[in-house]
C-alpha cells in the first residue's frame, strides 16, 4: 500500500485515506464485498475523495460497477502505472511505446464505458489518447493499435540494426537493472558524469541511455540505464516496451542495483529476478550493487565510506563474491565496482 501510495503521488495524486480488506476471492462484479462498498460511501461524507485507486488489476465489469456505486472515478494499479509511463515518455519511441500498451489496455474496457466517466470529469488515467477518441469505436482501436504496432517493429528493426554495429565495435555493454527509485540513472551519472533525469519519484528514467566509462585498466565499456522494474508491472506494458527490454539481452554484464534501505528490498529483489526470468536473461553475468548504504547508520559511529563498508560487509546476507556495497549518491564503494566489472569481463572473455 505504502508503493501504491508513491505511485498515486508520481501520478499527481494526494492521498487522503487507505483501506484494505481480506477476501478469500474477489467479487466478481465489485472486487470489494458489500460492507466495505458501504464503508467507502459513507466516507464519502466525511472524506472528500474523488478518486479510488485499486492495488490490483480490475475487470471492466468491476471498475465500471465500482464506478456507478460510487460515482467517482476507479482507477486500477495498471491504469496508474500507464498513466505515469504516459507522463514520463520523452522520445517518440517511449511514446509510441506507451500509446501501444494504453490502447491495448482500453481496447477490452470500450463498451459504452466513455459516456459515465464524461460525468466524472478528466485527470488521472485519462491522460494519453485522449476523451474524444475513447469515444470512438472499438475498430478504429483495432487500427490504431495495428498503426502503432507496425511504427514499434520499425524502430525495433533500426535499434536491431544499432545494437548489431556496437556488436561489431566490441565495446563490452553493462546494463543496469533494477527496482524503480534503486538509483540507477545516480550511478549512471556517479560512474560517467552524465545527465541523467534523478528523482524520488517512480519511473523517473523510461528512455534508454548509454554512456562511455573508462575502467581503471584503461578499457572502455558502454553503460545502460533503462526502465525500472515494479511488482505487479502491467503485461500490457512489458509486452509494448519489448524494444526497449531487448536492449537488456544484448549487455555483456546485467548491473543489478538495490536499494538497500528500502524495507521491501528482498521482494523488490525477487520481482528483478522474476521479470529477468521472464525476459530470459538469468544466465547472463551478474553483479549486485547494493546501494544507499550512506543512509544505514550504525547507532550514532561516523560513518564514511570505510566504516559503512566495513560493517556492511561483515553481514552473512551481504557478503557474496558478485556483490559491492555503494553509494551512488556519496560516490562511495565506486572504485570496487570498477574493479569487479573489470574482473568480470576478464572472466567473459578469457574461458578457463
Ligand atoms: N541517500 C542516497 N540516496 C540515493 C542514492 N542513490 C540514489 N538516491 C536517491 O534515490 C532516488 C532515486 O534515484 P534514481 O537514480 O532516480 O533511481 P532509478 O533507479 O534511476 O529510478 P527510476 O528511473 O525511477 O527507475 C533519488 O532521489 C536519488 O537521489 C544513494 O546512494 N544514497
Ligand atoms: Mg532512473
Amino acid at each position: 500500500m505504502e508503493e501504491l501510495a508513491q505511485l498515486a503521488n508520481t501520478a499527481g495524486a494526494d492521498v487522503i485515506g487507505r483501506l484494505i480488506q481480506r477476501l478469500p476471492i474477489p467479487s466478481k462484479t465489485h472486487y470489494l464485498g458489500k460492507g466495505k462498498l458501504d464503508e467507502l460511501l459513507s466516507l464519502k461524507g466525511s472524506v472528500n475523495y474523488d478518486v479510488i485507486i485499486f492495488d490490483d488489476e480490475l475487470s471492466p465489469l468491476q471498475q465500471r460497477n465500482l464506478e456507478e456505486a460510487l460515482q467517482v472515478k476507479v482507477i486500477d494499479r495498471a491504469a496508474l502505472i500507464l498513466d505515469i509511463f504516459a507522463k514520463r515518455a520523452r522520445t517518440h519511441e517511449g511514446q509510441l511505446q506507451v500509446e501501444l500498451a494504453q490502447h491495448q489496455y482500453l481496447f477490452p474496457r470500450l463498451a459504452g464505458q466513455w459516456s459515465h466517466l464524461e460525468r466524472l470529469g478528466g485527470g488521472i488515467g485519462t491522460r494519453g489518447p485522449g476523451e474524444s477518441q475513447l469515444e470512438t469505436d472499438r475498430r478504429l482501436i483495432r487500427q490504431k493499435i495495428h498503426r502503432l504496432q507496425v511504427q514499434i517493429e520499425e524502430m525495433r528493426k533500426h535499434r536491431r540494426l544499432y545494437r548489431q554495429q556496437r556488436r561489431e565495435s566490441g565495446i563490452p555493454i553493462v546494463a543496469l537493472v533494477g527496482y524503480t527509485n534503486a538509483g540507477k540513472s545516480t550511478l549512471l551519472n556517479a560512474l560517467s558524469r552524465a545527465d541523467v533525469f534523478v528523482e524520488d519519484k517512480l519511473f523517473a528514467t523510461l528512455d534508454p541511455t548509454t554512456r562511455r566509462l573508462t575502467l581503471p585498466d584503461k578499457n572502455v565499456v558502454l553503460l545502460t540505464d533503462t526502465v525500472g522494474f515494479i511488482r505487479k508491472l502491467p503485461p500490457t506494458i512489458v509486452t509494448a516496451f519489448r524494444a526497449t527490454l531487448e536492449e537488456l539481452s544484448e549487455a555483456n554484464i546485467l548491473l543489478h542495483v538495490v536499494d538497500l534501505t528500502s524495507h521491501n528490498a528482498p521482494e523488490q529483489c525477487q520481482t528483478v529476478e522474476d521479470i529477468l526470468t521472464d525476459l530470459n536473461l538469468m544466465d547472463k553475468p551478474r553483479i549486485t550493487a547494493l546501494n544507499k548504504i550512506d543512509l544505514l547508520l550504525d547507532n550514532g559511529k561516523i560513518w564514511d565510506e570505510k566504516s559503512a563498508i566495513n560493517y556492511l560487509s561483515d553481514r552473512d546476507d551481504i557478503s557474496n563474491k558478485n556483490t559491492v556495497l555503494i553509494s551512488a549518491e556519496k560516490r562511495w564503494g565506486l572504485s570496487g565496482l570498477l574493479e569487479l566489472i573489470n574482473q568480470t569481463l576478464t572472466e567473459i572473455t578469457q574461458p578457463v
